[in-house]
């Protein structure tokens, strides 16, 4: 009974291996051909239920030289996100949901962040985003102080680096919807239809806009 289960774990294995081989690789380039930075593609299965997403590992996002860093933080529902404050000087967090262009403007939370004093531990704000969508930042004190957090309803989500590639690997086979997004983008990006197989699937973006590197 042993050596058969045993296969039988072997077999399932593999099938969920082979259901879960797809790669995926998106290339984003702007309005001059110029790689993007910072976009963040999504997939999930085209047809049938959604599958579950966990929270991440809490995440990071400094205030830093009048930043936020990242500028896009990228994480799934449920995930806690740990404010810092390492400047010396005070910051505040707005945080809402919406567009750039304040289009469906939605108060989520905010807070006053004191100055760190030196030699001590930099002040911190927690607090967990349980609802997909994008998540502008901003400062009252500093009003160039622009950040986003994408919180994703997919366990499969991925950031381009700088050379405007995101890469995805262990996706389903079959057709899944690929959704992108980049924080200068005005246009809606329609969402597309692709089928994966175990070849790698590559998808080209040209963004509708120029985009200068740190001025998202
Ligand atoms: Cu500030």
């Amino acid at each position: 009974m042993i050596e058969r289960g045993t296969l039988m774990f072997a077999a399932s294995a593999i099938l969920a291996f082979a259901a879960q081989a797809a790669t995926l690789k998106v290339v984003v380039v702007d309005a001059d051909g110029v790689p993007v930075e910072e976009a963040v593609v999504s997939v999930l299965p085209a047809l049938g239920e959604k599958p579950k997403v966990a929270p991440g590992a809490p995440t990071v996002i400094k205030q830093e030289k009048n930043q936020f860093v990242p500028k896009v933080t990228l994480v799934t529902q449920g995930t806690k996100l740990r404010f810092q404050n390492t400047d010396p000087w005070d910051h505040h967090i707005r945080a809402t949901t919406g567009n750039q262009f304040g289009v469906d403007y939605v108060p989520l939370f905010q807070a006053r962040q004191n100055a760190t004093i030196e030699g001590k531990t930099p002040v911190t704000y927690d607090v967990a985003v349980d609802t997909a969508g994008v998540v502008l930042l901003g400062c009252h004190l500093h009003s160039s102080m622009t950040g986003y957090v994408y919180v994703s309803e997919s366990p499969w989500s991925a950031k381009t680096g700088a050379d405007g590639v995101a890469n995805l690997d262990n996706l389903p086979s079959g057709e899944v919807k690929v959704t992108l997004w980049q924080a200068n983008e005005i246009r809606v990006i329609p969402v597309k239809l692709v089928t994966l197989s175990g070849v790698i699937t590559v998808v080209n973006h040209q963004l509708s806009v120029r985009v200068r590197k740190r001025r998202i």
